[in-house]
């Protein structure tokens, strides 16, 4: 008899396929149990066709995507999805390599996933970046034309990344400026999570329609709460306790790097929450300020040590639910001590927020979490 480990989905074990099933069905805010019927979608609507094209980048969004390892989303994304074509993954070159793009975008007309890596530049009749001849825009244009649905991969892909920092010599923009007639669904990160890929895959194999989306395009799973609501450092910002400067000892006993340029009052992410690879690090996790890079007024826009401005002062989000009490029944002693645990710590939090803040912020970063149809 065969061991459930043996079985396997879409090339990958059962037991892992469940497994990444799950983990996807938590980012996406799906209660428990839903992850059978994202598994079922997916073994029922799985193996979708990709189109992975490359412009103006450094490819660390595929990086990205081939070091994570927990669980093997390299060896999901690329068995579970049929990847056509990906410039950088591909063994084909040359004619061979355009036949297969051309071929797949024919025979799943309509139906494929394209994603986009990279800026595309405009300036000059978009000569700054040609693949096989074409401008990133004519390939672009072309490939979005029979897509079902377009995946823009990271920062540049999803706001012009660094190539479009002032003056900006190419022109570079975001698939969503130019592509204006499909639905576009950013990933912004530099480089972004892959995890919140495979989600956004799964999503929309599951429920045959996009997640909700913020203004900037961005799924509201994954970057729907900024960075400092669920900080492991948020305490000792809350406590007014901060790294003064790189390796003395306020730094080394993981104090918040707020006066050290952190962005994360300003960046919405889901990094510390899901984090990055197999030791559960982040950035901020290492030691470094966030340096906003989900935002597109905040990477290369502000400089490293630069302080952001906090507009909406949000608590901590593993405070105690203030709304303890049972419906009916009178709070018993524990309850109140909690919820004047958590309301102490929010007041307090509030206070030490407007006591210890820098009087000399910049002016950028948040908000852009209107609803988007
Ligand atoms: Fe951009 Fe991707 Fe930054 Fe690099 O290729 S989002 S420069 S990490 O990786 O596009
Ligand atoms: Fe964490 Fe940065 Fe917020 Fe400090 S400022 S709590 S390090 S996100
Ligand atoms: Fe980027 Fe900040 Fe996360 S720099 S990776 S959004 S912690």
């Amino acid at each position: 008899m065969r061991k459930e480990d043996d079985f396997l989905c879409a090339g990958v074990s059962r037991r892992s396929f469940i497994k990444t099933c799950i983990t996807a069905t938590a980012m996406m805010g799906l209660p428990f149990g839903m992850h059978t019927k994202v598994a079922e979608a997916f073994e029922k609507n799985g193996n979708p066709t990709v189109i992975w094209l490359h412009f103006q980048e450094c490819t660390g969004c595929s990086e990205s995507l081939l070091r994570s390892t927990h669980p093997t989303i390299s060896t999901l994304i690329l068995d579970m999805i049929s990847l056509d074509y990906h410039e950088t993954l591909m063994a084909g070159s040359g004619a061979q390599a355009e036949k297969s793009l051309h071929d797949s975008m024919l025979a799943n007309k309509g139906k494929y996933l394209l994603v986009v890596e990279g800026a595309i530049p405009t300036k000059d009749n978009g000569i700054y970046c040609k693949v096989g001849g074409k401008t990133a825009q004519e390939s672009l244009l072309h490939a979005a034309e029979g897509a079902a649905a377009i995946i823009s991969i990271g920062t540049c892909a999803s706001f012009g990344g660094i190539q479009s920092v002032g003056p900006n010599p190419t022109g570079a923009v975001g698939v969503r400026d130019i592509i204006k007639d499909k639905p576009v669904i950013n990933i912004p990160g530099c480089p972004p999570s892959p995890y919140n890929l495979l989600s956004t895959v799964m999503y929309y194999l599951t429920f045959k329609k996009l997640p909700e989306l913020d203004a900037l395009g961005r799924p509201k799973f994954a970057y729907g709460r900024k960075i400092h609501e669920h900080c492991e450092r948020r305490p000792h910002f809350d406590a007014g306790r901060f790294a003064k400067a790189y390796g003395d000892d306020t730094h080394a006993q993981g104090y918040c790097l707020f006066k050290l340029g952190c962005k994360g009052p300003a960046t919405y992410a889901n990094c510390s929450v899901q984090r990055f690879n197999e030791v559960g690090a982040w950035p901020v996790s290492i030691g470094h300020p966030c340096i906003g890079c989900t935002e597109p007024d905040v990477l290369f826009k502000m400089a490293i040590a630069e302080k952001v401005q906090i507009h909406e002062p949000t608590p901590f989000d593993s405070y105690a639910p203030v709304d303890l009490k049972e419906k009916g029944k009178g709070p018993d002693p524990l309850t109140t001590g909690l919820v004047g645990l958590a309301g102490g710590a929010a007041l307090g939090a509030g206070a030490m927020l407007a006591k210890k803040l820098p009087k000399d912020d910049g002016h950028k970063g948040d908000d852009h979490h209107e609803e988007q149809e």
